[in-house]
């Protein structure tokens, strides 16, 4: 700086503390200082300002004690409510609070197996739900029931002992990497669910990018619709999510607010293949174009369709690319426990390098325990579930998976034509696999949740836009199934559409409201209770057990 200048600037802050005190001058400086040092946070947060400022006046009011008082009532009589459904369904049951003194034999044991599970009152075999069981016949039970009887004791963290429940492992990531088109430096781990997947392909791309890339204040840019799982991890690892807005017509994402939400700190790129909610597939090309010209991962989550569109070219009904051969793809999540047919607890997350597996790995060097390192959450894990999966997918084989696909897709497809045509409802976007969509531009969609579940039918209820979903499963393609659903749909709708303007009532009607409360941290409250349903006691077996 020429002297000039710093003088004109010394004159000029002269002249601006000329007659202040020597303390004001001080404090008008500290001031200042933490004033923009404060403001230099608010630009550097990544939730908007506005967001933050509503979230701090919900909680505000929450500091007065008749509010607080007010949401307390609300709260617990919802949550009595939802006590009260769990009691009336198992009141009639013994209930465990203790150990019994002797062990039960197998025949009661057995018994009381069957009692539990004719609790439920929704017909599932039949094929009266939406996702939830993807296949069901005896035949493969049995076999599932052998596999595990075999290896339900072993335990892939002693690869000293099970070297053979090791090579399953290895072997199915093996064959789903072949089924992605991954290369030969593609690599995995199996997992037990397909959020487990979800939260430790975060967990690698947050760790690789604080090494290579000194990010710590990580955020991740995703569409809406892509799974509460991330939210989920994003929660767990302190990751901020930056979401992207859908196309309302479409329900893909947005392309432009993708690339607009990307920022210095993004740490990974999320496409869905398809999504849960409307069962559309994301321009999975663009995202990972935008991946590679800001380098930055990209995982696709294929848990909902991953055992299914490898196989749709063969079964008729070819997609656009979204696996390994897509260049930008780094990751990609697939769920053998929902269209891989497998029992419940197996997912796989594969990464197109292995410097992206080696950062989902933890280790601990230095424990009295051992050097201790494993490759997902757990420590232990179930050999069974691993053999399960392991046999699952050799029993079908690339013959089976493809016969299995063309009939869940035919019959979606099916579906679908016959709902295009009914007046009242639309369907969201182009189905890419399985799920269908439903929503109304003449009535409150809920109400034909309700309907529906008066014919007998559990399906998904969908927010932000509402609608409702069934997700077609291989229960679905039995005989007359898709046309008993149809039908009902239709008396449904018609019976609704002679009053479209009708609010919905009861359960629905809460669910409802829910969307349109502002604060939703009451949301989360009510939410909280219907957890806590889950684990619902009776007072008088906490007594008793005393
Ligand atoms: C089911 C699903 C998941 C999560 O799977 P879980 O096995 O329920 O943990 C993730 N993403 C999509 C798209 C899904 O459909
Ligand atoms: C391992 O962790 C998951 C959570 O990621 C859990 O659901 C599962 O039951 C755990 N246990 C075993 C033995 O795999």
């Amino acid at each position: 700086m020429s002297s000039n200048a710093f003088n004109a600037i010394t004159r000029q802050i002269n002249c601006l503390f000329g007659n202040k005190e020597p303390w004001q001058v001080a404090s008008i400086t500290a001031i200042s200082l933490m004033t923009v040092i404060w403001l230099l946070e608010q630009i550097d947060h990544d939730e908007s300002i506005s967001s933050r400022a509503k979230n701090k006046f919900f909680k505000l009011m929450r500091l007065l004690p008749q509010v607080q008082r007010k949401i307390d009532t609300e709260v617990s009589k919802v949550s009595a409510g939802m006590e009260k459904s769990v009691q009336d369904r198992t009141a009639h049951m013994e209930y465990y609070s203790t150990l019994p003194l002797l062990g039960l034999s197998n025949e009661e044991l057995l018994e009381e197996v069957d009692k539990y599970l004719s609790l439920g009152e929704y017909k599932w075999k039949e094929g009266r739900v939406s996702g939830a069981v993807y296949n069901f016949n005896e035949q493969l039970c049995e076999l599932m029931s052998i596999v595990y009887q075999k290896t339900a004791y072993t335990n892939p963290l002693h690869a000293d002992i099970f070297p053979g429940i090791n090579k399953m492992e290895a072997e199915v990531v093996r064959m789903c990497a072949t089924m992605f088109n991954g290369d030969e430096n593609t690599v995995g781990t199996m997992t037990t669910g397909g959020t487990e997947s979800l939260i430790m392909a975060c967990k690698a791309y947050r760790d690789y990018a604080r090494e290579v890339k000194g990010i710590y204040k990580a955020n991740i840019v995703m569409p809406r619709t892509a799974h509460a799982g991330f939210d989920k991890a994003a929660q767990y690892f302190n990751i901020h999510i930056n979401y992207a807005d859908i196309d309302p017509i479409t329900t893909k994402v947005n392309m432009k607010q993708m690339a607009a939400k990307i920022n210095k700190n993004t740490i990974m790129l999320i496409g869905s293949a398809p999504n849960f909610p409307y069962g559309t597939m994301d321009d999975i090309q663009a995202i990972a174009a935008l991946g590679l010209k800001y380098k930055i991962p990209v995982h696709v989550d294929a848990c909902l369709g991953g055992f299914l569109i490898p196989f749709m070219k063969r079964a008729g009904y070819p997609l656009p690319p979204f696996d390994f051969r897509v260049k930008g793809v780094t990751s990609i999540s697939a769920d053998p426990h929902k269209y891989g047919f497998t029992p419940k607890g197996c997912s796989i997350i594969l990464y197109s390098d292995k410097k992206y597996r080696h950062h989902q790995y933890t280790m601990t060097t230095d424990w009295p325990g051992g050097v201790y390192g494993s490759p997902t959450v757990n420590g232990s894990r179930a050999g069974g579930s691993i053999a399960a999966c392991w046999a699952t997918m050799l029993h079908f084989g690339i013959d089976g998976y493809v016969e299995a696909t063309k009939r869940v897709i035919d019959t979606t497809r099916y579906i679908e034509r016959h709902l295009r045509q009914i007046k009242g409802i639309f369907i969201f976007g182009t189905p890419a696999t399985s799920v269908i969509a439903l929503g109304s531009r003449e009535f409150d969609i809920f109400r034909l949740t309700d309907a529906m579940c008066s014919f007998g039918w559990n399906l998904n209820t969908l927010q932000f836009p509402s609608g409702i979903h069934i997700c077609v499963t291989m229960l679905h393609t039995m005989d007359g199934m898709a046309d008993k659903f149809i039908k009902d749909i239709k008396a449904a709708v018609g019976e609704i559409m002679k009053n479209p303007g009708k609010p919905v009532e009861g359960k629905m009607a809460l669910y409802g409201q829910a969307q349109t409360l502002s604060d939703r941290s009451l949301v989360a409250d009510i939410t909280r209770c219907f957890i806590d349903s889950m684990y619902y006691t009776p007072g008088a077996a906490i007594k008793n057990g005393k």
